[in-house]
């Protein structure tokens, strides 16, 4: 053989183990090098991968291992990112106890808060022989007493338990919740005359009337006036007394029996920043007018530096009526009336209640079991619909027209009769007041009348359930309704519409709700009714019973989330920061004197 063949030979046996070794180094090198890195990249933009495509063996296995470890970890990292991003948006637009807590620790650096309400948050009554402690069926209680558990601080009232004078100490103090003590509860002790002329007489029979559009008649008599001047007086010497040590101390006086209070405490502390918070309406001029003594509760009002209202049209109505009545300087950009050297600003804070404290997913799978059988069976309720209302027994909550207009549904709709059962939940109110005796009476005889009409063996249509429950008690009957009727002539903000919502964790059920309470502002999902409309109230009860659940659920979530962003917790922080921003203005060269 001659030597040129066997070089060809060898040249094309090596170019082909060259080739093979170049396939080889591709396929063991180039092809998962590539993968990886690929891979690599895919992860880096985000994307969450399987390791499935990273070579599992030969050379690359232990950097395979490596970088999928690595992986892991910046997946891990990235979720904790995003979870915290979550929680800190969440944290940003939603307040809780802890977090109004904090402000009002930056905001007051350290100074206690002090509420002024006249209803106290727990009251001792007697049992028997034994002593009860009852937390009182009352809107302002419902609301402050959250904030006071967040924030500590004093809480003076009236102490108007039977038994409220055994259980304080020496100074007329006591520590509250009794089970887990946060705040210290001061109560002011009030004779017979003056609780009879203060809190019945001038409060309830004459500014309560007065401030809602009811159609009840106020009374103005001359010695309850005086009583309340003499209250008001009292509950100072009791402020003064608590704020002795403070420099610059804040009150939040609550309500319409305290119109004088904030003039009392700044005459003597010009240094105190002094909130009112009204709970009520506030009406037109004229219909405030009609009061004896309109200029001397404004004058008192205006010793304040904030006041607050559920509703702008309160505050409007407000400013008109100082406008109508008083010497003063009003700017109605910045809502403020200056007067005698001081300046008050007017603002809308709507109140609200505790949100949840976790709030359930939309989609969780498993909404909490209803309380439903439960229910109906302690009533001994057999049907298929249930309505639910929960008020104090008052004439502004329209209860008689629920009523009424609950009869003229069942005529309209006969096909519901004993089908559907209504529950009020009746919560006796100002009983030694004339009105509201005969309110009770009224009630009793209506539902009387109605169930007498249409009920059968076995079924009413309603039942008056009268007397003071428990909040979890009332929990368990907004949860097992389908429809709860809030009907109120005339309501501040009214809190039950409110309650009901949040107690919705299954986000069903159906809120029919009065155009007149300043709750309907917020809660434009439930359905909207005119209570003095008895047709418009039926027909929202037809719609409300036969409402398919996905509407039902659109509504309540809405509503859901309206409140939870929009809870008393952020209620306080707006109402105390406003508060603790506001300086005292130096008079105006061109101020309106005091009277
Ligand atoms: P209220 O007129 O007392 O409040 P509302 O806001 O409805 O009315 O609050 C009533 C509270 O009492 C609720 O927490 C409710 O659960 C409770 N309650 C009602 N019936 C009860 C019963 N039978 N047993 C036990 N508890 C019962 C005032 C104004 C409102 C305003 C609040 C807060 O009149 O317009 O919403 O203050 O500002």
């Amino acid at each position: 053989m001659s030597v040129r063949p066997v070089f060809l030979l060898a040249l094309a046996g090596s170019g082909v183990g060259a080739l093979l070794l170049l396939l080889g180094l591709r396929w063991a090198l180039l092809v998962p090098l590539a993968k990886t890195v690929e891979w690599i990249r895919r992860m880096r933009s985000g994307e969450t991968l399987e390791p499935k495509i990273l070579p599992k063996r030969g050379l690359f296995a232990p950097l395979s291992r490596e970088i999928t470890r690595m992986a892991r970890s910046l997946v891990a990292a990235r979720n904790a990112a995003e979870e915290e991003a979550r929680l800190r948006h969440a944290g940003e637009s939603r307040w809780t106890p802890d977090r109004l807590k904090e402000q009002v620790r930056t905001l007051l650096e350290g100074r206690p808060i002090l509420v002024v309400a006249n209803r106290e948050p727990y009251m001792h009554v007697r049992q028997g022989r034994q002593v009860q402690c009852v937390v009182p069926a009352s809107g302002v209680v419902t609301a402050m007493e959250p904030i006071l558990r967040a924030c500590g601080g004093t809480w003076i009232a009236h102490g108007s338990g039977e038994a409220d004078r055994e259980t304080v100490d020496s100074r007329d103090r006591l520590k509250v919740p009794p089970e887990e003590p946060l705040y210290t509860l001061r109560r002011v002790w009030l004779s017979g005359e003056e609780e009879e002329g203060y809190y019945y007489g001038f409060s309830n029979e004459g500014l309560w009337p007065l401030c809602h559009i009811a159609h009840t008649r106020p009374l103005f008599r001359v010695e309850d006036w005086a009583h309340y001047g003499a209250v008001n007086a009292k509950f100072a010497h009791a402020v003064l007394e608590e704020i002795a040590e403070e420099e610059e101390p804040l009150i939040l006086i609550q309500d319409y029996h305290f119109a004088l209070l904030p003039r009392l405490i700044h005459e003597k502390r010009p240094d105190a920043k002094i909130a009112l918070f009204w709970h009520i309406p506030w009406p037109n001029p004229e219909a405030f007018g009609i009061c004896p003594w309109a200029r001397e509760l404004l004058q008192g009002m205006l010793g304040a530096d904030l006041l607050g209202f559920h509703i702008q049209f309160h505050c409007n109505n407000f400013l008109s009526t100082v406008d109508r009545l008083l010497e003063s300087r009003i700017d109605w950009e910045r809502f403020t009336i200056n007067r005698g050297g001081q300046t008050t600003r007017v603002k809308p804070f709507p109140i609200s209640i505790a949100a949840r404290e976790a709030k359930p997913r939309r989609e969780d799978p498993m909404p909490p079991p209803s309380p439903r059988p439960k229910v109906m069976r302690e009533l001994g309720l057999n049907v298929q619909w249930l309505g639910v209302g929960v008020d104090r027994i008052d004439y502004t909550k329209g209860i008689v027209e629920r009523f009424r207009a609950i009869e003229r549904f069942l005529e309209k709709h006969p096909a519901f009769q004993g089908k559907f059962s209504f529950v009020e939940l009746a919560a006796p109110s100002r009983t030694l007041i004339k009105r509201y005796q005969d309110l009770g009476v009224e009630l009793e005889a209506e539902v009387d009348r109605i169930n007498r009409r249409f009920q059968n063996q076995g079924w009413k249509p309603i039942l008056f359930l009268k007397g003071h429950h428990s909040h979890g008690e009332i929990d368990l009957f907004y949860r097992a309704a389908d429809v709860c009727l809030v009907t109120s002539l005339h309501d501040g903000m009214n809190l039950v519409a409110k309650e009901f919502v949040v107690a919705r964790t299954d986000f069903q059920g159906v809120l029919i709700l009065s155009q007149f309470a300043g709750a309907s502002r917020e809660l434009a999902d439930a359905l909207l009714v005119n209570p003095y409309d008895m047709d418009q109230v039926a027909e929202a009860i037809r719609y409300a019973l036969t409402m398919d659940l996905g509407e039902q659920r659109t509504r309540m979530l809405r509503m859901y989330e309206t409140i939870q962003e929009h809870n008393v917790y952020r209620w306080a922080a707006d109402l105390i920061a406003e508060l603790a921003k506001l300086r005292r203005e130096a008079p105006h060269p061109l101020q309106a004197p005091a009277e």
